[in-house]
C-alpha cells in the first residue's frame, strides 16, 4: 500500500522561492518523500533519499523527454536536444563514452599546469588590491581566462558564452520572465555558439579538437562531434561562475571555514567539494517516468515529469548532520550537485580542477575575508548564485 502525496502550490521559479529556497525546500521535505506540485501538474521530491534513487534508475526516470519542465514528446524543445544530457542509453551510452575520454583524469590532470598560474596571477592582484568583488572579480572572471583556451575556442565572441548558458539553464524551467529576457539576442547567440563547435573554429591541441578527432576515426560522426562541443559549451562556464562565487560567498559567510583553509590550503579540494553540497549551483533537474514507479511510497504513473531537487537533498538533515552548515572538512561524498549515476556530471574533474586552483590561491594569501556589502542574488530557473559579492581581504 502506498500513501496519497501531498499536493503543494509553490512555484519553485517565482522570484519569491528562486530568492530565498532553503526554508521552502524544508517544506517540502517534511511533506513526504515525493510530493504533487499542482501549480504545473508534475511530481516532485526534495530528500536526498529519493532524488538519488531517481538519478540512479534511468531505466524509469528517463532524460529523453528532457531534464526541464518541457515534455520533449508534446513540446517543441527551444533548441536541438543534446544528445548526452537529454538522452537515454543505449544512444547515451557511446557518445558518453566519448566525453569521459575526452575529459579523462589524465587529461585533466593535464590542464592543471596551465590553470594554476593563471589562478596565481589573478589572485595575488587582487589581493594586492584589498578590496574586489568575488562574483565580478574573481568568479566571471578567472573561467572565462581558462576554459575558452583549454576548449580551443575563437577569441572573438566569447561574451556569448555566459549568455549562452543563462539561456540554456533558464531554459529547463517554464517559459516564464527570467527565460525570456535569457531568450533577447537569442538568434546572434545561437548562431555563435554553433559556428564555434566547428572544427576549422578550434584551435589544435584544445578539447573540442579531441572531440572532432574521434569523428575522423569514425567512432561517432561529424554531426555528433559538433553537438559534443555544444555540451561542452552549454555545461561548462555558468556552472563554474556559479561554483566558484558561491564557495567564496559561504567561506565568506563562514569565517571560521576560512581561517581552517587558511591554515591548512590543501583542503581548498574539500572545501569546493563542501561548498557544492551547501549552495548547489544547479539546483534541480527533472525526469520523466517511462512506467508505474513506487518512490518512497508513493505511485506514479507512467509519462509523468518529476522535478528532482538536488540543492535540497544536498541538505536534507535525514541525510547530513548540521546540513545549513559548511564544514570543509566533512565527507561531503554522497551529495547530488553534480548529479549521479549515468549522467553524473561528466566534467567534474575540470570544475574541481578550477575550484581548487583558486581555492587554494586564495587561501595562500588572503588570512580573513569579510563582507562588506550583501551577495546580490542572480536569479536563474535552474542555477543559484550570485551576481556579486563585495568582499575585504586582510593579506596574510
Ligand atoms: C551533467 C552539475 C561543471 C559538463 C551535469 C549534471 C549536473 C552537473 C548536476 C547532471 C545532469 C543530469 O543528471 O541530468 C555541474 C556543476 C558544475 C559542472 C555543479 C560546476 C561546479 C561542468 C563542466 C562541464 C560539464 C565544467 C564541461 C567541461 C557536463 C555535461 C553533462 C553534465 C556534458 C551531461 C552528462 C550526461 O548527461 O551524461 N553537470 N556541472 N559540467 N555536465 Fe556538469
Ligand atoms: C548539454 C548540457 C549538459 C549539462 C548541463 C547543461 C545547460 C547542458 O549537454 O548540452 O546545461
Amino acid at each position: 500500500m502506498t500513501d496519497p502525496a501531498p499536493v503543494l502550490d509553490d512555484d519553485p521559479f517565482s522570484d519569491d522561492f528562486l530568492a530565498d529556497p532553503y526554508p521552502r525546500h524544508e517544506r517540502i521535505r517534511d511533506a513526504g518523500p515525493v510530493v504533487r506540485l499542482s501549480r504545473y501538474g508534475i511530481w516532485a521530491s526534495a530528500r536526498h533519499e529519493q532524488v538519488f534513487a531517481a538519478l540512479t534508475d534511468w531505466r524509469t526516470f528517463s532524460s529523453a523527454s528532457g531534464v526541464g519542465l518541457a515534455d520533449f514528446r508534446k513540446e517543441k524543445p527551444w533548441r536541438v536536444p543534446s544528445l548526452l544530457l537529454e538522452a537515454d542509453p543505449p544512444g547515451h551510452t557511446q557518445v558518453r563514452e566519448v566525453m569521459a575520454q575526452v575529459l579523462s583524469p589524465r587529461r585533466v590532470r593535464g590542464l592543471r599546469e596551465r590553470f594554476a598560474p593563471v589562478a596565481d596571477e589573478l589572485v595575488s592582484d587582487l589581493v594586492e588590491r584589498g578590496s574586489f568583488d568575488a562574483v565580478r572579480d574573481l568568479a566571471e572572471v578567472f573561467p572565462l581566462r581558462v576554459f575558452p583556451d583549454a576548449v580551443g575556442l575563437p577569441e572573438e565572441g566569447r561574451e556569448h558564452l555566459l549568455r549562452y548558458g543563462d539561456m540554456a539553464f533558464n531554459g529547463f524551467g517554464p517559459r516564464n520572465d527570467l527565460f525570456g529576457r535569457a531568450m533577447a539576442d537569442a538568434e546572434q547567440v545561437q548562431a555563435w555558439i554553433t559556428a564555434a563547435c566547428r572544427r576549422e573554429n578550434l584551435a589544435a591541441g584544445g578539447l573540442g579538437r579531441d572531440i572532432w578527432a574521434f569523428a575522423d576515426t569514425g567512432t561517432i560522426t561529424q554531426e555528433q562531434a559538433a553537438m559534443l562541443v555544444r555540451s561542452l559549451l552549454s555545461a561548462g562556464v555558468d556552472t563554474t561562475v556559479y561554483a566558484i562565487g558561491n564557495a567564496l560567498a559561504a567561506l565568506t559567510a563562514h569565517p571560521g571555514q576560512w581561517a581552517r583553509l587558511h591554515d591548512d590550503p590543501t583542503l581548498a579540494k574539500h572545501a569546493f567539494e563542501e561548498a557544492i553540497r551547501y549552495e548547489s549551483p544547479v539546483q534541480t533537474f527533472f525526469r520523466t517516468t517511462t512506467r508505474t514507479t513506487d518512490l518512497g511510497g508513493v505511485w506514479i504513473g507512467p509519462g509523468e515529469k518529476i522535478l528532482l531537487f538536488l540543492g535540497a537533498a544536498n541538505r536534507d538533515p535525514r541525510k547530513w548532520e548540521n546540513p545549513h552548515t559548511l564544514e570543509i572538512t566533512r565527507r561531503a561524498a554522497g551529495h547530488v550537485g553534480f548529479g549521479m549515476g549515468v549522467h553524473g556530471c561528466v566534467g567534474q574533474q575540470i570544475a574541481r580542477l578550477e575550484g581548487d586552483v583558486v581555492l587554494s590561491a586564495l587561501a595562500e594569501r588572503a588570512a580573513t575575508l569579510t563582507p562588506t556589502a550583501a551577495p546580490v542574488l542572480r536569479p536563474n530557473n535552474t542555477l543559484r548564485g550570485f551576481s556579486s559579492a563585495p568582499i575585504q581581504v586582510d593579506k596574510a
